[in-house]
């Protein structure tokens, strides 16, 4: 069965922007829970086979369609958690490399890219994510509700921020957009230019 990623780093070394506390019970505890409800439903059904599991979600035809809303909602969990933690980290937090010539080409500067990030992810009503994401080698902003996942839909994703309450109410509480607002002093810009680089 399948299992979640490994952080590549503590949980406080993401402190002061994500708090050890909030990074232990997302990781271990919320995290895990969407990979443990994945992989019942796999057993469920006996499954298998050993596709990759971003390759996973193109192959759930043997799921009936009574379960289908529960898979994705867990499956997406797992996905999205994945990429969260990895392209966050201690270190990199400055854009460069071929990633950050396609968002200047795309949105004029770097500046100007957060400003749409953070603009969107300002108007999440409720739970889901806002997403950096690639289709045919053209950039763009996605918004996802609950744990729907951008893999289903075709986009290879580069940077998500969690906006669940989970992902920061520990320390920031009801001010989401102070969360949002420091969310890139702790995105990892190597990790981010080399999924780029694999994936365009
Ligand atoms: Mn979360």
């Amino acid at each position: 069965m399948y299992k979640i990623d490994d952080l590549r780093y503590d949980y406080g070394a993401l402190e002061p922007v994500i708090d050890r506390d909030t990074m232990v019970l997302h990781h271990d505890k919320h995290h895990m829970a969407y990979l443990n409800k994945m992989n019942a439903l796999l057993e469920k059904y006996n499954y298998s086979k050993d596709y990759d599991l971003i390759e996973l979600v193109n192959h759930i035809d043997f799921i009936d369609v009574v379960d289908r809303e529960a898979f994705l909602f867990n499956y997406g969990g797992v996905v999205n958690h994945n990429l969260f933690f990895k392209i966050m980290g201690p270190s990199n937090h400055e854009p460069f490399g071929l990633v950050l010539d396609a968002i200047n080409a795309k949105y004029g500067s770097f500046t100007a890219f957060k400003e749409a990030f953070i603009g969107l992810a300002n108007t999440m009503m409720g739970s889901g994510w806002v997403m950096l994401v690639m289709k045919n080698n053209e950039l763009d902003l996605i918004k996802l509700k609950n744990q729907d996942n951008p893999y289903i839909l075709g986009y290879k994703p580069l940077i998500a921020i969690d906006l669940w309450e989970h992902a920061y109410y520990l320390k920031y509480r009801n001010v989401r957009p102070d969360y949002i607002n420091a969310f890139f002093d702790v995105v990892d810009f190597a990790m981010v230019n080399a999924l780029y680089e694999e994936e365009r």
